[in-house]
């Protein structure tokens, strides 16, 4: 590596220091805390961009011909594969300041592995409660593989903000935590995230972290999660194949780096799982839909039909 007074050559060519040293800065920040918020990522317009498309996805619930949200749990609409929906998620993904801090913190086998966001309804219920991220095969693995989220807001968040146990990272395996034990916790060690639409922040996933209760108002918010893509996963996850390769728009791919396209998955075939069907099968409701739906298709044609049988005998055309 080749350093001069403002910048530094690195594989991937030239960066401004001061940016070098700031990506130092935060990384060091996650180290200790576990968490780091970042500085704004985006412009308004990228950011414009985002909340629409995001709310375009939120109209209704996916089904059949009509894309959607996806819902299975009371207070959560979820919007999967937010990389398709607006060049805005991608240009996030692979931000260079967030790139850097990644660098240094997971080194560089790292794999943008899901990306998707969601919007939380408003409730007093503690849904969604204290756990680190399990997601790697614990049978076989002894370590704690490092694994880092970035959430980013799509509106201001007042209340149902991010909480986060601060230096409770790589402590333990990664599973669901019991109120009372983070009751043993200062309260000065819990961070909560609230913020403007907008805002970043890194955390460690197997530090104890939650969505905050109440939920006051409709809070959206979307988590990219970034680990080695080599690392063995837990059976729930491969039989959800949750960690697929990533789904993308090949309208926002222009001018990507070789960094971008290992970041991105491009050609690692790894997680790809051929023919892929989830165990579980539909609910009734999906097959009585489907029926309701051919019903509806079988008159409409035989509507058509009788009126073209009709305009044949009548003459008319
Ligand atoms: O929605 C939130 O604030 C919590 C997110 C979370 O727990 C997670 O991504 O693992």
């Amino acid at each position: 590596m080749i350093r001069t007074k403002d910048y530094e050559q690195t594989s991937e060519g030239t960066r401004p220091a001061a940016e070098q040293s700031t990506a130092a800065r935060l990384c060091a920040e996650l180290e200790t805390e576990g968490i780091v918020v970042l500085p704004s990522l985006l412009t308004d317009e990228q950011l414009r961009g985002m909340q629409q498309a995001f709310a375009t996805k939120l109209r209704r619930l996916r089904w059949n011909n009509f894309d959607g949200y996806q819902k299975t749990e009371l207070y959560r609409h979820m919007v999967e594969d937010v990389l398709l929906l607006d060049q805005g998620f991608v240009d996030l993904a692979i931000h260079p300041l967030l790139k850097q801090i990644l660098n240094l913190y997971l080194g560089d086998t790292y794999e943008l592995t899901e990306a998707k966001g969601w919007k939380s309804l408003p409730t007093k219920r503690d849904f969604h409660g204290w756990h680190g991220d399990a997601w790697y095969d614990q049978k076989t693995i002894q370590d704690i593989p490092r694994e880092v989220k970035l959430a980013f807001y799509l509106t201001d968040v007042r209340s149902g903000a991010f909480n986060y146990v601060r230096r409770s990272q790589r402590r333990q395996h990664p599973r669901p935590v019991r109120n009372p034990e983070v009751e043993n916790f200062p309260a000065s060690q819990i961070l909560e995230v609230a913020g403007r639409a907008g805002s970043a922040f890194l955390f460690d996933t197997s530090g104890i972290h939650r969505q905050g209760v109440p939920m006051l108002e409709p809070r959206r918010a979307v988590f990219y999660n970034y680990h080695d893509p080599s690392v063995a996963l837990q059976k729930e996850d491969v039989d959800y194949y949750r960690y697929h390769p990533l789904l993308l728009n090949a309208a926002f791919l222009g001018d990507l780096t070789a960094e971008d396209h290992r970041i991105l998955g491009f050609g690692n075939k790894k997680n790809f799982i051929p023919a892929f069907e989830r165990i579980i099968s539909p609910p009734a409701l999906h097959n009585f839909f489907g029926a309701a739906l051919n019903v509806q298709l079988r008159v409409s044609n035989l509507r058509e039909r009788i009126v073209a049988k009709l305009r044949h005998v009548f003459g008319q055309s």
